[in-house]
């Protein structure tokens, strides 16, 4: 399907706009916001990742294409996040100290989201005291921590055992996820629960929650 090789190609190149504009484009000829996710803005950020790892792009290019995907999540959310509905629940969401990479986190959000959610989210570069202040502050049944670098896995054991020091681990959930780590590496640090994928972290957050 064309339009979605075009995507996974604006993407690269970081054409924001064109980017938001093919989506919308897709969703009114009637493909699937899952198949747009996958087969156009993630195949192309997944096919700069590699590019990037070869060195044949940097970190400027990779940030211009992140934000050329943010925005075309950002319009397939009208579609995958149901309107008026009562929150099943409340999430606080991070990526965790040192990590900046946003793009796994921010479709986990939106998973959460279409799941019926109120999402808080605390951005990127996270350390466990922000995150028990924001238990605290937002009293939510699940925290959701992202991780991509090897460098920052031991952050989100970190982040538990915050919230254990700050005796609130009775009063959340967590989840964790992110490209390096495994169900193994979950249970072995504590989470509740583990992911590979966004829609996975949704199911599990419901799941847990019941
Ligand atoms: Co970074 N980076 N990066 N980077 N970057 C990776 C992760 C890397 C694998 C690239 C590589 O070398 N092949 C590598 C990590 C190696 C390692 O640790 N093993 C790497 C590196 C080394 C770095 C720097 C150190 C590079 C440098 O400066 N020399 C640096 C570190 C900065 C920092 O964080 N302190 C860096 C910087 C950056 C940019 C800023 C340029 C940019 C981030 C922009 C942004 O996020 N706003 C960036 C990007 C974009 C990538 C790649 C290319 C793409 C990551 C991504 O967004 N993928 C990545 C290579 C790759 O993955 N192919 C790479 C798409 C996203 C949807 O997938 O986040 O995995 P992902 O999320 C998935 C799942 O993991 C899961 O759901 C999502 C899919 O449904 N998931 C969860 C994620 N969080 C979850 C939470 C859950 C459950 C599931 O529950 C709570």
């Amino acid at each position: 399907m064309s339009i979605l090789s075009d995507i996974a190609e604006l993407v690269q190149k970081g054409k924001a706009q064109e980017v938001s504009d093919l989506v919308s484009q897709a969703l009114a000829e009637g493909i699937p916001p899952q198949q747009i996710l996958d087969e156009g803005l993630l195949k192309g950020m997944g096919e700069l990742g590699v590019r990037f790892k070869n060195n044949e792009v940097f970190v400027p290019e990779v940030l211009i294409a992140a934000r050329a995907l943010n925005k075309g999540t950002e319009t397939l959310k009208a579609t995958l996040v149901a309107g008026d509905i009562k929150a099943i629940g409340k999430v606080v969401i991070a990526t965790v100290s040192g990590d900046l990479h946003d793009i796994g986190k921010n479709l986990v959000k939106l998973m959460l989201e279409g799941a019926g959610f109120e999402v808080v989210d605390l951005g990127t570069d996270v350390s466990g005291e922000k995150i028990v202040a924001a238990i605290n502050e937002n009293n939510p049944d699940v925290v959701a921590l992202s991780a991509l670098l090897t460098t920052t896995m031991s952050a989100q054991s970190e982040v538990i055992k915050a919230i254990v020091d700050a005796g609130l681990r009775d009063k959340v959930k967590i989840i964790v996820g992110g490209a390096p780590i495994t169900d193994a590496f979950a249970k072995e640090i504590g989470a509740d629960g583990y992911s590979e994928d966004a829609s996975g972290a949704a199911d599990i957050a419901k799941q847990l929650i019941r």
